[in-house]
């Protein structure tokens, strides 16, 4: 595999490499990463650019005047590999005051701290140079049905990302905000579970134009769904602001593996999708490629490092696969035959209305039903070729 550089766009959070490896069940397998030096190794390894929450660079209650001192220093580091940070995000669901949620907190203290919270970082976003501002609501939800009137709750949701989205306007940033849907995990339940539940929300708000989506591939998958549907539809929507790449192996807690170590054969079709677009074109993703994973708690600090550049090699891998499965000739005739390039033809013809459909036997009383039902579509010979393609046989 090449190297990567940035030109390949990758980037990376600062909690992946940064986690130290503590969870539900166990102590911490590795020691806190200080920023700087992940900015530094992520450079070598040929990442672009890095993200990350206030808390992972700035300690939790840190005043104004530390939180410049860390920060110069952070820009520093940023200086001195030319990595820049592409997106920034807030942490609403360490802390205990966020236990019951940030922006649905059934407390209205907590919910006011949030937004605050929130809105410091959007300056600093701004002031970066970040182009998206992440939201995951990870609090935002419940355990229990009763412990949460649900139509308020999403009154309040709405009314905090419209709250955040207008102050980005008000103030001029270049900046959008990605809501980044899970269905659970911390909570029982999360709001916004899914691509298709932000999407739904995001139509409802008044500045809903800066606001998009950051779709996880772990998160759909966690709730059973096709992750590169889910992204489909988001393109579709103009609303695929930004992306968090990773691994899961089916429904089960949050894996955050390396790319590719979940479902490898959908990772493929979501890179086939992210590099060569739909068929008949539409939208395309531009933005970062940007991962979202957890070395496992079994690696030590030189698994991290290996774990972050393996991340970068199984896309690079997947696109050229994915870049050859759409050169070859007889993939080409494979998708015609299946139909898949008829799709893009409007049902109804250039300036036919519904009356003329109507009228027109040839689309019902006259069509020969049983005929046009023993047409097969050849969809698995189509998918052998991708999968033959993906494992790199042809
Ligand atoms: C949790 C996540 C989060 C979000 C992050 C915002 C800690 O499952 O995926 O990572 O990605 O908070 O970008
Ligand atoms: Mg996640
Ligand atoms: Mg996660
Ligand atoms: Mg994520």
């Amino acid at each position: 595999v090449r190297t990567p550089t940035p030109q390949d766009r990758f980037s990376f959070g600062l909690w992946t490499v940064g986690w130290s490896a503590r969870d539900q069940f166990g102590d911490a397998t590795r020691p806190d990463l200080d920023p700087v030096e992940s900015v530094h190794r992520l450079a070598e390894l040929g990442a672009a650019y890095v993200t990350f929450h206030d808390d992972d660079v700035v300690p939790f209650g840190s005043d104004d005047a530390e939180r410049d001192r860390i920060l110069d220093r952070f820009r520093q580091a940023l200086k001195d590999t030319g990595i820049e940070v592409e997106m920034v995000t807030t942490n609403t669901f360490t802390h205990p005051i966020f236990k019951d949620g940030a922006f649905t907190s059934n407390d209205r203290r907590v919910r006011r701290y949030g937004l605050r919270k929130v809105l410091r970082n959007v300056d600093l976003a701004a002031e970066l140079g970040a182009k998206t501002f992440v939201m995951w609501g990870g609090r935002e939800g419940a355990e229990y049905d009763a412990a949460k009137d649900l139509y308020a709750a999403h009154e309040r949701y709405a009314e905090g990302i419209d709250s955040v989205a207008a102050y980005i306007k008000s103030k001029g940033y270049d900046l959008r905000i990605a809501l980044e849907p899970k269905p659970n995990e911390p909570r029982g339940d999360i709001l916004l579970p899914t691509v298709g539940h932000a999407l739904a929300l995001i139509a409802r708000l008044d500045n809903g134009d800066i606001v998009g989506l950051n779709p996880e591939v772990g998160h759909e998958q966690m709730a059973g769904l096709n992750f590169t549907t889910g992204i489909a539809q988001a393109l579709w929507a103009d609303k695929l602001f930004h992306i968090d790449l990773n691994g899961q192996r089916s429904i089960k807690y949050d894996q955050d593996l390396v790319f590719g170590h979940g479902d490898l054969f959908s990772a493929f079709a979501t890179v086939d999708l992210l590099e060569n677009g739909f068929p008949s074109g539409g939208p395309r993703y531009t933005g970062p490629i940007h991962f979202d994973y957890k070395p496992s708690r079994t690696e030590d600090m030189q698994g991290v490092w290996d774990s972050a550049a393996a991340n970068m090699a199984t896309y690079l891998l997947l696109k050229e696969r994915a870049l050859a499965f759409r050169a070859d000739p007889e993939v080409q005739e494979a998708l015609e035959s299946a139909g898949v390039l008829d799709l893009a033809q409007p049902t109804l013809a250039e300036g036919e209305t519904i009356e003329d459909l109507l009228a027109d036997r040839s689309a019902f009383e006259d069509l020969d039903v049983e005929s046009v039902a023993e047409r097969g579509f050849g969809f698995v010979r189509l998918n052998q070729l991708a999968l033959e393609h993906a494992l790199g046989a042809r």
